[in-house]
């Protein structure tokens, strides 16, 4: 097949070479233990705890449950201050609690939450922030952290993208009360579907516990309404192998996001993600923003055009999340112009760790012509 002649997507999942994957899950055949905090899980739950610096953690079966039982754990009431530019995930998760998204602007060269415009949104009713660290992005956590202490807030962050990022040097998920990864098949690492859910208080890994696991204390005793949201056995194999490859890929996206930089930037009419200062990144995503007006083509186009040539870049996130159908009418969408600016400019282009430079090339030869 030759190289213009095979379809690009968005991402692609990093998987180990088989026979890896076969050996890690012999002991599993072995053993005929699939699921309920078996062996792999205890050894993953280990291995990332320490990867991700964090003090604790509690694996999932995926993200999007991780960030709704955490919210459940905390047992909330009222109005939550997110933001709309994200995945689906991060407010129904919210709205699925029973709480109410109450949505704030986002910083125009982030996309994560515009800390100066937290305040204006708490009420007597406010008892919780969900930022997202959105591309991996990381989101002001000081200034956060400040408005918090003074309001008394919950901080919960969907950290769905961060994984393995340091900000000075700190583990991303050790910040806020709590902070959610997703392991799912399209993030940096992944379990196949899979999430966690990272924290500091015993007494809310205990509640975390409960919801993940029926409510079962012990055989004889339930002492909770909990759910079933535990990562089973091969999902946490397959977690072991990725761990030992995640460095590698981490480094393969980085001299992808360099050539696209090398490529696109300083380009009128294209904003490339920015690069903020004491943050580990890991290339998550290479979103890259273009103004109509100057660039001459709008985004749509500019994805059109591509997908012309069999590549499918993503429009991560349009639209907002506020704008959704189930929430019309439903949901106040709040004054969110940077927010709206963003979704309307944004085309995330592929970035995985086997992506060649040569297809990048490509890529890029196309949008620049
Ligand atoms: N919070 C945030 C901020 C999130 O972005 C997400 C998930 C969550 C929370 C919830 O975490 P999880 O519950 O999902 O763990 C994808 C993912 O399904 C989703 O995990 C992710 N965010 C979101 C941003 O992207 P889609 O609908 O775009 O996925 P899909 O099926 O179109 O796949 C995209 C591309 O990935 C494909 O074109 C090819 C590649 N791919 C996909 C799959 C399923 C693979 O290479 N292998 C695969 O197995 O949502």
């Amino acid at each position: 097949m030759k190289n213009s002649d095979k379809k690009i997507l968005v991402t692609r999942s990093s998987i180990p070479p088989v026979d890896e994957y076969m050996e890690e899950i012999k002991e599993i055949w072995d053993s005929h233990w699939l699921t309920n905090f078996g062996s792999k899980h205890r050894e993953l739950s280990e291995k990332l705890k320490s990867y991700l610096g964090v003090e604790r953690i509690q694996l999932t079966v995926n993200g999007h449950l991780a960030l709704e039982y955490a919210l459940s754990a905390l047992k909330l009431e009222g109005e939550v201050i997110t933001t709309p530019f994200t995945f689906a995930s991060t407010t129904h998760a919210i709205v699925r609690n029973g709480l109410i998204p109450v949505f704030c602007d986002v910083l125009p060269d982030t996309g994560t939450i515009d800390p100066s415009k937290i305040e204006d949104l708490i009420t007597d009713r406010t008892c919780a922030i969900v930022p997202v660290h959105v591309y991996g992005n990381i989101c002001d956590t000081e200034a956060i952290e400040d408005i918090a202490k003074r309001h008394n807030l919950k901080v919960i962050y969907d950290a769905a993208h961060a994984f393995g990022e340091t900000y000075k040097g700190k583990g991303i998920g050790s910040f806020g009360d709590a902070s959610i990864f997703s392991f799912h098949a399209t993030k940096v690492y992944n379990t196949i579907e899979g999430g966690a859910v990272c924290f500091d208080d015993e007494e809310f890994g205990r509640a975390l516990y409960g919801l993940i696991n029926f409510g079962i204390r012990n055989a004889e005793t339930v002492t909770g309404v909990g759910g079933n949201a535990k990562m089973n056995e091969f999902c946490a194999a397959m977690g072991l192998c990725n761990l030992r490859r995640v460095d590698d890929d981490i480094a393969k996206r980085e001299k992808c996001a360099g050539r696209y930089r090398k490529r696109l930037e300083g380009t009128a009419g294209i904003r490339l993600n920015t690069v903020q200062k004491d943050v580990r990144t890991n290339y998550a995503y290479f979103p890259v923003f273009f103004d109509p007006k100057v660039f001459g083509k709008s985004r749509d186009e500019v994805k059109d055009a591509l997908a012309g040539h069999d590549i499918l870049a993503r429009k991560y996130f349009y639209p907002l999340t506020s704008e959704f159908d189930c929430y019309k009418g439903v949901l106040d969408p709040g004054e969110t112009p940077e927010a709206i600016k963003l979704a309307s400019e944004v085309l995330t282009l592929p970035i995985y760790p086997d992506l060649s430079l040569e297809d990048i090339d490509r890529i890029c030869d196309i949008i620049l012509e």
